[in-house]
C-alpha cells in the first residue's frame, strides 16, 4: 500500500483483476438465495451521460450489497442496439448503421468498465445480433399461431420527416416526439399485437406490485384507462341509421340535449350528402389527431347536421352535431351531450347556444348554478322522471335494466389501451418474419429459415427504405410458390420487452429461454431506470412476461418485484440571446464565472466576451450544453469519487444537482479514509482483533460503530436512502480520525471499525476498498467478504449483566440495557432457550428480582 491515494493506478489494476478472475460471472446455484438486479438496457447513442452513471451506480451498489449478504447475484448488461438514431447518424456520417452502432457500443462498454460496475460480461446482449432477435422472430410466429398478432390496414400516425409510423405515445401535441414535424394520418397494412387481450390482467396485477412506486402504477392505470359504462342506441329519425354512444354517466341521460359524433364517424357520410359545408368541415377535421388530455383544453368546434336523433327514453328529438372534441378512437366515436354535467359538453353548448339541462344535484337540496361551468360531481337525480331521488349507483343499475329490457343498450367496459402496432417502415430493426405468397396468403417464415437476417446495406440516400429496395432479399420461395418477405421491421420496444428474460439464458442455443435458468433467476428482484419509461416500456414488458408465461417459458406473473426510478441529473446552464433573438447555450468549459463567498454566481462571461444569463440548474442535455463528460470526470478524480458523489448528492428519486465542489469533497473524503487505513497499517495490524473489555470512551466509539452499521444496512437494504448511508459512514470516519491509538485495545477497536467502514463503503467505492481490505490484512478479495454485522449489545447505551436463576440455581446470564423494566427483562429471560427448557410444562409460582443483578424463577414442584 502506498502512502498516497492514486485512484487511476488502483482502478486499472482492480478492474483487470475482476476481468481475469471473472469475479462477477453468475451461475445458477439452487442452494443459494438469488438476487437478480437489472438496470434498464442502454441505447448505444455514442457515450455515457451522467444519467446513465446514476442509473448504473444504483444497480451496482445494490448488487454488491446483496452479494455481501451472501446472495447469488446476477447483474447483466447489454445494448438496445436497433433504432432510428443509427439511421440518422448513417446519413450524416456516411457510415452504415451497424458500424456506427458497434463503434458506440465499444466506446460505451469501455466507459462502463472504467466505472467498475460488477456486470457479468459473459451475458452481454446486443439486440441487433441475429442470435438475439431470432428468438423474437420465433416468438412472434408462436403468437401469430395463437391468434395474438394480426395484420390490419390502419390509419397510423405518419411522420413526414422520418417517413415512418409513430406509436400514439410518440406523438406529442400532434407532433413527432423527435423532430416535432406535424404528424399526418396514413392508411397502411400493419402488424398488431393484442395487448388489449391482457388489459384486464395488466390492470389487476398492478395491485400485486407492492414494491413499485405508486406514481408508476397510477400512470399505468391511467394508460390502460378502464372505464365502465353503457353503450346506448339513439335512432336517427327518418333513416334506418342508429348512433351508438358510450357514456360513463348514464345517470345523466335525462339531461341529454344533443348528440355529437367524430368527424370520421360513419354517419357523417350520410350527413354530408348534398351538404358541401359539412363535407368541408369533415375534410378539415378528418385528419387532425387530438390526444385525450387535449380534449379538455382545446377549443370545441362543431357543425350542426340535418339529422335528428330520438331520445331512447323520452322520445324527444335531439340535434346531431359533428365536433372536433369527439374522437373516433374512443368508445363508439359518438357521445350523448349533457352540458349540465360534462364540462366539455358545457363549453360546446355555450358556444352554440344549445340548451343546458340539469338533472343531478350534488346534495339533495342544493341549488345549481350552471352559468360558469358544468356540475360534474355525482349526486342525486332530479328532473329525471321515474329516476328522481336515485344515487349514481342506483340510477346506473335502473337505467341499465331499462335499456337492456328495451334492447337498446348494454353494459360496456372500455380501455384506453389500444393494440400495439409493431410495424415500422425502417431499415435498422428486426425483420418481421412473415411472407406474402403469390396468391396473397400471408404465412409465417418456416422455423427452418429462422433467423431472417437483416441484409447488410451499402449506404444509399434512402437508407430508410434500404430493405424495401433490396428486391433480391425480399424475394423468396415457399412451398414452391414465389413469395415476398415482409420488409417492415419491428418497433424496437419489442427487443426491450424480453431482454431481461434472455439474460438468464444469454448463451443458450436451443431455445428462446433455458427453462431451468429462467425459473431460477426470474422474476427480476430489482429493476432500476428512469420514470420516463413508466408507461410504454414498462407496460410492454409486463405484457411480454405474461405472453412468455402463457407460452410456458416462465413461471411467474410479473417480470419485476421491485422497481426503482431515479431522478434526473441537473447542472448549471448559461445562455445569451443573439441578434436574431435565439438563445445560444454555452458550455461551462467556455465560461468564466465569478462567485461570491457562498458560491452564488455573480457574473458569467463566455470566451467570446458575451455576457451570459444563468438559467439555473437544468437537466443535463446536449441542447443546453450543460452535460458533464463522464470520462473526463473519471480521468480527473477516479470512478470511486464519481460513484460516491452521485450516490451522496441526492436521494435516489430526486433530482441531483451536479456540483464540482461536491465531487472534490468526496475525493477528499476518500483520501482521508486511505490515510486512516495507511496510518493504521503502518503501526501493524493487531493479531487478534477480538476483545471484550473496553473503557467508557471505547465503548462509546463501539456503540457509534455498531449503530452506524445498523443505519447503513437499513438505509441501503430497506429504505434505499444511499445518501444518508454515506453521510453516516462519513460521520463515523471523522470520529475515528480523532480516536486515540495509545493502547492495544485502541488498536483492536480501530481495526474492527476500519474493517466495517471499508466493507460499508465497498458497494459505493469498490476499487479503493478492494485495496484497503487487503491492507487490513485480509487474504480474500473484498468482493467475497460478508456485510458487517451489528453487535446489538454494543449499541446498548448502558448495559448490565443479570444472572437468571431457576429455583435458585444459575441457568443463564443476559447482558441487557440498564434501563430495562422488570417486566421486559422477565419476557426476555423467558425466551432464553437455556431458561425455556426448565419452564416447559411447569407453572411459575413466584419471581424474585434483585434489581440489576438476579432474576429468579421459582417453579411449582
Ligand atoms: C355523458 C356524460 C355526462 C359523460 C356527464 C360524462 C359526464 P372516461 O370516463 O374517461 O371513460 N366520451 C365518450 N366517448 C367519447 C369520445 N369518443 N370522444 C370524446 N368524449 C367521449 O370518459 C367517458 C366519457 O367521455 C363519456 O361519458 C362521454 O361523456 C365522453 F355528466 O357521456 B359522458
Amino acid at each position: 500500500m502506498k502512502e498516497q491515494y492514486y485512484p487511476h493506478e488502483i482502478e486499472d489494476y482492480v478492474q483487470k483483476h475482476w476481468d481475469q478472475q471473472k469475479t462477477f460471472q453468475a451461475t445458477t446455484n439452487e442452494n443459494k438465495e438469488k438476487y437478480y438486479c437489472l438496470s434498464m438496457i442502454p441505447y448505444p447513442s455514442g457515450s455515457l451521460h451522467m444519467g446513465h452513471v446514476r442509473n448504473y451506480t444504483i444497480g451496482d451498489v445494490l448488487s454488491r450489497y446483496h452479494r455481501m449478504l451472501g446472495k447469488n447475484v446476477l447483474q447483466p448488461i447489454g445494448w438496445d442496439a436497433f433504432g432510428l438514431p443509427a439511421e440518422s447518424a448513417a446519413l450524416e456520417n456516411n457510415t452504415p448503421p451497424s458500424s456506427w452502432t458497434y463503434a458506440n457500443i465499444s466506446h460505451m462498454r469501455n466507459q462502463l468498465k472504467s466505472l467498475g460496475l460488477s456486470y457479468d460480461w459473459n451475458r452481454e446482449i446486443t439486440t441487433c445480433q441475429a442470435d438475439y432477435y431470432r428468438w423474437e422472430q420465433w416468438f412472434f410466429i408462436q403468437l401469430y399461431k395463437k391468434g395474438l398478432v394480426y395484420k390490419k390496414t390502419a390509419s397510423v400516425n405518419w411522420c413526414p420527416h422520418h417517413m415512418t409510423v409513430l406509436a400514439n405515445e410518440q406523438v406529442i401535441d400532434g407532433c413527432c416526439w423527435r423532430c416535432h414535424s406535424i404528424v399526418q394520418k396514413k392508411d397502411l397494412p400493419q402488424w398488431f399485437m393484442k395487448i388489449t387481450h391482457y388489459a384486464e390482467e395488466l390492470l389487476n396485477s398492478l395491485d400485486t406490485l407492492d414494491e413499485w412506486p405508486e406514481n408508476v402504477k397510477t400512470m399505468q392505470r391511467n394508460w390502460i384507462g378502464r372505464s365502465e359504462g353503457l353503450e346506448i342506441d339513439f335512432r336517427v329519425l327518418d333513416t334506418t341509421e342508429i348512433i351508438k354512444i358510450y357514456t360513463t354517466r348514464p345517470d345523466t341521460i335525462m339531461g341529454v340535449t344533443y348528440i355529437a359524433v367524430a368527424a370520421n364517424h360513419p354517419i357523417t357520410y350520410v350527413a354530408a350528402m348534398h351538404d358541401p359545408s359539412i363535407a368541408n368541415f369533415i375534410n378539415k377535421y378528418l385528419n387532425t389527431k387530438v390526444s385525450e388530455p387535449d380534449l379538455i383544453t382545446m377549443e370545441k368546434i362543431g357543425i350542426l347536421t340535418k339529422l335528428v336523433a330520438k331520445h331512447p327514453l323520452t322520445g324527444e328529438s335531439l340535434p346531431v352535431w359533428i365536433s372536433n372534441y369527439v374522437i373516433m378512437d374512443y368508445g363508439t366515436g359518438a357521445i350523448m351531450g349533457v352540458p349540465g354535467h360534462s364540462q366539455n359538453d358545457w363549453e360546446f353548448a355555450q358556444k352554440y347556444y344549445i340548451p343546458i339541462k340539469s338533472v343531478v344535484l350534488p346534495t339533495e337540496h342544493s341549488v345549481l348554478n350552471l352559468t360558469q361551468c358544468a356540475m360534474t360531481k355525482k349526486g342525486t337525480l332530479f328532473n329525471s322522471g321515474q329516476f328522481n331521488g336515485l344515487s349514481y349507483e342506483k340510477a346506473f343499475i335502473m337505467i341499465l335494466r331499462e335499456i337492456t329490457q328495451k334492447g337498446i343498450g348494454r353494459k360496456k367496459i372500455h380501455y384506453r389501451l389500444k393494440d400495439w402496432c409493431v410495424s415500422r417502415q425502417r431499415y435498422w430493426g428486426v425483420p418481421i418474419p412473415m411472407i406474402t405468397l403469390e396468391d396473397g396468403k400471408i404465412v409465417p417464415v418456416p422455423d427452418s429459415q429462422l433467423p431472417i437476417v437483416l441484409p447488410e446495406t451499402n449506404l444509399s440516400n434512402d437508407i430508410t427504405h434500404a430493405i424495401k429496395m433490396d428486391a433480391e432479399w425480399a424475394r423468396t420461395i415457399v412451398n414452391g410458390q414465389q413469395a415476398l418477405r415482409e420488409t417492415d421491421t419491428f418497433d424496437t420496444f419489442m427487443e426491450s420487452s424480453w431482454y431481461y428474460a434472455r439474460y438468464t439464458s444469454a448463451n443458450y442455443k436451443h431455445g428462446m429461454l433455458d427453462p431451468s435458468s429462467a425459473d431460477y433467476w426470474l422474476p427480476v428482484d430489482c429493476y432500476i431506470g428512469g420514470i420516463e419509461h413508466a408507461t410504454m416500456h414498462l407496460l410492454y414488458f409486463r405484457f411480454f412476461h405474461k405472453l412468455l408465461r402463457d407460452a410456458g417459458l416462465v413461471n411467474s406473473n410479473e417480470p419485476v418485484k421491485r422497481l426503482l426510478c431515479q431522478g434526473m441529473v441537473l447542472s448549471d446552464a448559461f445562455y445569451f440571446t443573439n441578434h436574431q433573438g435565439d438563445r445560444r447555450w454555452i458550455s461551462s468549459s467556455d465560461i468564466t464565472i465569478k462567485r461570491d463567498n457562498n458560491g452564488k454566481i455573480l457574473n458569467a462571461v463566455d470566451i467570446g466576451g458575451n455576457q451570459l444569463v444563468y438559467a439555473g440548474m437544468t437537466k443535463m442535455s446536449k441542447s443546453k450544453k450543460n452535460g458533464v463528460d463522464v470520462t473526463t470526470m473519471v480521468n480527473c478524480y477516479g470512478a470511486d469519487t464519481l460513484r460516491l458523489f452521485i450516490m451522496f448528492a441526492a436521494p435516489l428519486d430526486m433530482s441531483l444537482e451536479w456540483k464540482i465542489t461536491g465531487v472534490e469533497g468526496m475525493h477528499r473524503f476518500l483520501k482521508r479514509v486511505w490515510k486512516l487505513v495507511w496510518q493504521h497499517a503502518m503501526l501493524g495490524i493487531p493479531e487478534n482483533p477480538k476483545h471484550s473489555l473496553y473503557h467508557d470512551k471505547q465503548k462509546a466509539l463501539r456503540r457509534n460503530l455498531h449503530t452506524t452499521i445498523r443505519k447503513v444496512s437499513t438505509d441501503i437494504g430497506q429504505r434505499q436512502t444511499f445518501n444518508t448511508a454515506i453521510a453516516a459512514i462519513m460521520t463515523l470516519t471523522n470520529k475515528l480520525r480523532m480516536a486515540p491509538q495509545r493502547t492495544a485495545v485502541d488498536r483492536i477497536l480501530m481495526q474492527e471499525a476500519l474493517m466495517a467502514i471499508v466493507r460499508m463503503l465497498h458497494p459505493f467505492a469498490p476499487h479503493i476498498t478492494f485495496v484497503l481490505w487487503k491492507a487490513l490484512g485480509e487474504k480474500e478479495d473484498i468482493d467475497y467478504a460478508p456485510w458487517p454485522q451489528e453487535d446489538k449489545i454494543a449499541t446498548i447505551e448502558e448495559s448490565q449483566l443479570v444472572i437468571i436463576q431457576v429455583n435458585g440455581k444459575m441457568r443463564s446470564k443476559i447482558i441487557l440495557d440498564k434501563n430495562l423494566k422488570q417486566k421486559e427483562l422477565q419476557e426476555l429471560a423467558q425466551q432464553d432457550p437455556a431458561i425455556l427448557k426448565y419452564l416447559h410444562g411447569t407453572r411459575i409460582k413466584k419471581i424474585i428480582y434483585v434489581p440489576g443483578k438476579i432474576l429468579n424463577f421459582v417453579l411449582t414442584s
